[in-house]
C-alpha cells in the first residue's frame, strides 16, 4: 500500500515535471520544495545521490545505497558501464534500488549514460569522458516503480544502449536500412513528440552504434543545402535538407556535406543519411554503407529536455535553470568582414570558417595558376605575415571570380570588390588595396597611402615579392609569405 501511494505521488509529479521546465527544489533552504522535487547530494562514501522533496516540503535525507534499506527488497544496483565505451545503462532499480553508475569514456567515446534508477534509487553517475568524448549525463532517481527520469544527454553518443533510452521514455517512430531511401516525410510526421533521438545501428544489433538528440524542431531543423551548413544544438551540429541530407556531427566541428557529410575529423560521431532520390546511406560514424547491413532508427518522447550543463548558444535554456544559453559565449560568430584588416590573427580567420590552402613564400613565384587550384572554394581570404606567425599583417576577402578577376595591365586599374580594390593581371602583379585608393602598379603597388592596408605579389619571374603592408620590397625574401585562406557558404 505504501509503495502503491508513493507511485501515485511520483506519476503526479512525474506529469507536472514535464509539463514544465523549472530548477528543481528552487533555491537554498530545506522549506517549500515541490513535492517529488530532486536535489543533488554527496553520500558518505563520495558518490553522488539526490534527496526526494516529500508531502510536507521539505526535503528528505540523502538516499545512499549504504544508508538506506533496499526497502521494496527489488531495487537491484545498476550495471557498471566498461571503461572504454560507453556506459552501461544503470539496470532499472526497484523502489530503494541504486541507479547504474556511467562508465568511464574511452578515447572519443561517451560517458555512460545515468542509470535508469527504480523508484527512489540513486542516480547513476555521469561517466568520465573520454578524450574527445563528452561526459554522460548524470541520471536521477527514477519516478515511479520501474519508471524512470527522462534520458537527457547532450552531443553525439556512441554505443547507446537502446534499453536506456526505452527506460529514459524514448519509444520508437522510425526505422528503415541503408539500402532504402529514407522516407524523410514519413519519418518527421512519425517522429512527432518534443525530443527526438536519430541514432543508427548495425543490423541485427541492439543498441546504437551512435546516436543523438534534441528538440523536434531543431532536430528537423531545414539549413541551407550548403557543404558546411549546420546548426547547433544540444552538443550536436544538426542539418536537414529535403533534397540533400540529414544528419549531425559533434556541435563546432565542421561538416563536408557531398551531399552527405565526408568529414573524418571525430568521425565515430558524424551520422549522415542523404534525403534525395535514389540515394540510401550514408555513414553511421566511421562506417559508410548504402546496404541493409546497417540501420537508420528514430525515436522520440514527450518534454522537457534537460541536461546537467547549458549547452549550445541555440536560444534554449539546455539545462532547465530558467536561463538561456547563461555562461556561453554566445556572440555570433564573424563569418565576413569588408576591406583589407590589419593584425588579423589566424585563429579569427579559422573561426569565420576559414581553412589554409595555400602557403609560399616571397622567394617562391607567384604562380596566380597554382593558387588557383589550390584554393577553389567559393570565398578566399588573402593574406601575409612574417613566415610562422599566429597574425595575418594584412588581409582581405572576397568571392573567389572577384579575387581572381583580371583586369588590365595599367598602373591604376584595379575593380572594387567587398570594400576592397583587387587587381589581377597575369604575368604583372596582383594584390588589394583599400576601395576607392589610388594603385600604383610598377609594377607592383609602390602606394603609400594607407600602405598599411596594401599587399602586392609579383606575377612575373624571378621577382616573387613584393608588399606585405607597410614592407616593401620583399622580392626573393624568405622571411615573408603569402598565405591564403578559403571556406564555402557565400560572403
Ligand atoms: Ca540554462
Ligand atoms: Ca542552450
Amino acid at each position: 500500500m505504501f509503495e502503491g501511494m508513493l507511485r501515485a505521488a511520483w506519476a503526479a509529479t512525474a506529469a507536472i515535471a514535464l509539463g514544465a521546465c523549472v530548477p528543481g527544489g528552487g533555491g537554498g533552504g530545506s522549506s517549500s520544495c515541490s513535492e517529488g522535487d530532486l536535489r543533488p547530494c554527496e553520500c558518505p562514501d563520495g558518490t553522488a545521490s539526490s534527496r526526494v522533496c516529500g508531502a510536507d516540503r521539505r526535503f528528505g535525507e540523502c538516499r545512499c545505497a549504504a544508508t538506506e534499506p533496499d526497502a521494496g527488497g527489488m531495487g537491484g544496483a545498476g550495471g557498471v558501464g566498461g571503461a572504454g565505451g560507453m556506459g552501461g545503462a544503470g539496470g532499472a532499480g526497484g523502489m530503494g534500488g541504486a541507479g547504474g553508475m556511467g562508465g568511464a569514456g574511452g578515447a572519443g567515446g561517451m560517458g555512460g549514460a545515468g542509470g535508469a534508477g527504480g523508484m527512489g534509487g540513486v542516480g547513476g553517475a555521469g561517466g568520465a569522458g573520454g578524450a574527445g568524448g563528452a561526459g554522460g549525463a548524470g541520471g536521477d532517481g527514477g519516478a515511479g516503480g520501474g519508471g524512470a527520469e527522462p534520458l537527457s544527454l547532450a552531443g553525439p553518443v556512441q554505443n547507446l544502449s537502446a534499453l536506456a533510452a526505452r527506460e529514459g521514455g524514448f519509444e520508437p517512430c522510425f526505422a528503415d536500412t541503408y539500402v532504402e531511401d529514407i522516407d524523410h516525410v514519413g519519418m518527421r510526421a512519425q517522429c512527432n513528440q518534443d525530443v527526438v533521438l536519430v541514432g543508427c545501428r548495425r543490423a541485427g544489433e541492439v543498441d546504437f552504434q551512435l546516436a543523438a538528440m534534441g528538440l523536434r524542431d531543431q532536430v528537423f531543423q531545414a539549413v541551407p543545402d550548403e557543404v558546411e551548413a549546420t546548426h547547433p544544438h544540444n552538443g550536436s551540429a544538426w542539418y536537414f535538407g529535403p533534397r540533400f541530407s540529414f544528419g549531425f556531427a559533434p556541435e563546432g566541428a565542421v561538416v563536408s556535406r557531398n551531399q552527405c557529410d565526408t568529414a573524418d575529423a571525430r568521425s565515430g560521431d558524424r551520422l549522415c543519411w542523404h534525403t534525395g532520390i535514389n540515394s540510401g546511406g550514408y555513414r553511421c560514424g566511421a562506417d559508410i554503407s548504402f546496404d541493409a547491413d546497417f540501420e537508420r532508427v528514430v525515436m522520440h518522447r514527450p518534454g522537457p529536455l534537460c541536461v546537467p550543463d547549458e549547452v549550445s548558444c541555440d536560444g534554449i535554456d539546455s539545462d532547465c535553470d530558467g536561463q538561456v544559453d547563461e555562461g556561453l559565449d554566445c556572440a555570433v560568430v564573424e563569418r565576413t568582414f569588408a576591406g583589407p584588416r590589419v593584425d588579423l590573427p589566424v585563429a579569427t580567420v579559422e573561426a569565420m570558417g576559414f581553412a589554409r590552402c595555400h602557403t609560399s613564400t616571397y622567394a617562391d613565384e607567384f604562380a596566380g595558376f597554382r593558387l588557383a587550384a589550390d584554393c577553389p572554394n567559393e570565398v578566399l581570404l588573402v593574406g601575409c605575415r612574417p613566415v610562422g606567425e599566429d597574425t595575418l599583417t594584412v588581409a582581405a576577402m572576397g568571392v573567389r571570380d572577384e579575387v581572381f578577376q583580371m583586369v588590365p595591365g595599367q598602373p591604376s586599374a584595379a575593380h572594387d570588390h567587398n570594400g576592397t580594390a583587387w587587381y589581377y593581371t597575369d604575368g604583372h602583379s596582383f594584390g588589394f588595396a583599400p576601395q576607392g585608393a589610388l594603385v600604383e602598379r610598377n609594377s607592383c603597388d609602390t602606394g603609400n597611402v594607407q600602405g598599411d592596408l596594401r599587399l602586392c605579389w609579383h606575377d612575373s619571374e624571378p621577382f616573387g615579392g613584393f608588399r606585405c603592408g607597410s614592407s616593401l620590397f620583399l622580392n626573393e625574401n624568405r622571411d615573408w609569405e603569402r598565405v591564403v585562406f578559403q571556406r564555402a557558404g557565400g560572403l
